[in-house]
């Protein structure tokens, strides 16, 4: 039996080495900054949910996703954007390394957590760009913003940029729909199935505006009944607290 003499060792050019070292380093780092800087929207994003439902008995808030690019995905987006491998070239050109996604309920919901997330003091705002307000052709709708928040290392603050993605329930079906169907076709899909599209899409914002007026008629009547908040007998500790109250304060 013949085998086939393996080829001989070739030890890596030492150069090539140390360079791939420093990207991995650097890797690690960018990856590990943009993890620590999606638990801090993530924490924001939490406290304006319970804050919301807090004031207003009312959770603006469906679903929040977060993800952060694969080292992969990273390195492609890269070479198509013609940057260098460098982490400050990274920085300054990829900025959906760390991504939000947040579903809300209605349209109006969406606006009023963008600009409670966005006016607090330590976010800086890059971009944002309004697909509601002026969705893209094949019919995307979202609410887009890179932010820039600090993350505290032992070494002092580090910026890092975080694309948050802010959308309804029926702009989010839309969206991950479309996305499977795009990547099924890779990107060459078919005239009907994008006609199509744009139909759900002008149905699916059809929808949005029925729910949100239903919605308003809704919240302006359980508003009226405030006093169903309360159990009967949490209501009795009450009355017992209100008149004793009553009764300690001093007449004008
Ligand atoms: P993934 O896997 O979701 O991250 P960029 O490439 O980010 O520099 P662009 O196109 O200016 O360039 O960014 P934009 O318009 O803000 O869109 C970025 C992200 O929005 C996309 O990320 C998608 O998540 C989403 N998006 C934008 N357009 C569409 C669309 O037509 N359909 C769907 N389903 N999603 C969309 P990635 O990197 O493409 O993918």
């Amino acid at each position: 039996m013949t085998t086939t003499p393996l080829p001989a060792f070739q030890p890596p050019d030492p150069r090539m080495l140390a360079f791939a070292r420093k990207i991995r380093d650097d890797a690690d780092r960018l990856l590990m900054e943009h993890r620590f800087a999606v638990d801090e929207v993530l924490t924001k994003v939490n406290i304006l949910r319970e804050e919301f439902l807090h004031l207003h008995r009312y959770n603006p808030i469906e679903h929040v996703g977060s993800r952060v690019k694969t080292m992969e995905s990273i390195l492609e987006k890269v070479v198509r954007k013609g940057c260098l491998p460098t982490s400050d070239c990274i920085r300054e050109h990829i900025h959906d390394i760390a991504g939000i996604r947040i579903t809300c309920s209605f349209i109006a919901d969406t606006y009023q957590i963008l600009d409670a997330l966005t006016s607090q003091d330590d976010v800086r705002v890059v971009e944002v760009k309004d697909y509601i307000a002026i969705p893209k052709p094949n019919g995307y709708k979202s609410l887009h913003a890179i932010v820039e928040i600090p993350v505290y290392f032992s070494t002092g603050p580090v910026p890092v940029k975080v694309e948050v993605q802010i959308r309804t329930i029926a702009m989010d079906f839309w969206a991950s729909l479309e996305h499977k169907i795009f990547y099924k076709y890779r990107g060459e899909v078919p005239p009907h199935l994008i006609d199509e599209l744009r139909d759900a899409a002008a149905t699916a914002a059809e929808l949005d505006t029925r729910m949100e007026r239903l919605h308003a008629a809704v919240h302006g009547s359980a508003r009226a009944a405030d006093v169903e908040e309360f159990d009967s007998a949490t209501l009795q500790q009450i009355r017992t607290l209100f008149l004793r109250s009553q009764a300690a304060t001093p007449e004008a």
